[in-house]
């Protein structure tokens, strides 16, 4: 079987050179076809394929540059090493570098306001791969990247891109063949409004979640052919520029992921009262004509997508949303 290690240092040619200064910013994304479930830890390889859309200006900016000791800034706070965020960081910077590595200064800042409530390790393992590629002038495809990516956060995969973007499940039993690709089509009206609900830490991690859903829920068995078939019919709604169609298959695949976790036992439940008010005043809304849809993750805030003309009702409906264009003009230093 073959290990992480063995991974990078079959994508990452060693010895490495000396690093140099590298900034780097990558979106954080939102799943409109949801990754739910694993078929391999060690690898962190998907049951399923997944298709997200970028978040623009939202996102993670990470400085790398050559030190005399390991540092790690983030958001400003210097990180203790065995700190559980600092040490998966670490842990990957080890896997991408291998044995007798330099020591590092790792700065990272989340431009996602904290109030979002927005996880931030898709955008947060997408800078810290393309930084570490850049620091050590190791040139890697992107498609490499968002592989290797992958065994920091497999959100982090669809992380290398603005716009749509697509992570195909792959089906190498190395997973050289599970990463994400950009769908370049634009829906230049498309919105995001985050109706925050709960901005604490999350109950139970997405990893943990995912893994007693697939090892117990009677109603996670169809969910994997499920994805892959709302994946293509996304993709196509977005190439066909068919908005509504977009939105209600996004909204369904949600709640079906939800449905799997509920199912589970014990249940895995990340939706809060108040995140079924926020779908109900929504509902209601939709009835009256308005076309919004809505999508949740892992934990229980609600994010609502719809197009341009909507924003005042969308607005109006939330005044405390924040609304963000995906389409927007990327930050300097963007992947
Ligand atoms: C997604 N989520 O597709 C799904 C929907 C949450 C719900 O990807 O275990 O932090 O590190 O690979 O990427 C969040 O899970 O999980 C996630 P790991 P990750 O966006």
């Amino acid at each position: 079987m073959t290990s992480a290690a063995e991974i990078f240092a079959a994508h990452v040619s060693r010895p490495l050179s000396a690093p140099v200064e590298a900034n780097v910013f990558a979106p954080s994304n939102i799943a409109l076809s949801k990754y739910w479930g694993k078929r391999d830890k060690a690898l962190n390889l998907p049951l399923n394929s997944s298709l997200s859309i970028s978040l623009g200006q939202w996102g993670t900016e990470t400085r790398i540059a050559p030190a005399d000791v390991d540092s790690l800034v983030f958001n400003a706070e210097l990180m203790a090493k065995d700190a559980p965020a600092a040490a998966k960081v670490w842990t990957f910077v080890d896997l991408f570098c291998g044995d007798n590595r330099p020591a590092l200064a790792i700065e990272t800042t989340n431009s996602i306001p904290t109030a979002a409530g927005l996880a931030s390790s898709a955008s947060g393992f997408a800078a810290l791969t393309a930084a570490l590629d850049a620091a050590f002038q190791t040139d890697l495809p992107k498609a490499t990247l968002s592989m290797l990516a992958r065994f920091g956060s497999g959100s982090a995969t669809r992380s290398f891109w603005h716009g749509f973007v697509r992570w195909d499940a792959g089906q190498a039993d190395d997973g050289t063949d599970s990463y994400a690709y950009p769908i370049d089509a634009a829906l230049p009206d498309f919105r995001i409004a985050i109706v925050a609900v709960d901005t604490g830490p999350k109950a139970q991690s997405s990893t943990d979640g995912m893994t007693h859903t697939v090892a117990t829920s009677p109603l996670y068995a169809p969910w994997p052919a499920r994805a892959e078939a709302d994946c293509a019919a996304i993709e196509a709604a977005v190439w066909a520029g068919d908005f509504a169609t977009l939105g209600q298959l996004a909204e369904d695949n949600a709640l079906a992921m939800h449905a799997t976790m509920m199912a589970a036992r014990p249940a895995v439940t990340y939706l809060k009262p108040q995140s079924w008010a926020v779908l109900d005043t929504l509902w209601a809304a939709r009835r009256d004509g308005l076309q919004a849809f809505a999508t949740m993750d892992a934990g229980a805030n609600v994010k609502l997508i719809f197009e341009d003309p909507s924003t005042a009702d969308v607005q109006s409906l939330f005044p405390d949303a924040q609304i963000i264009n995906p389409f927007e003009a990327p930050p300097a230093g963007s992947v």
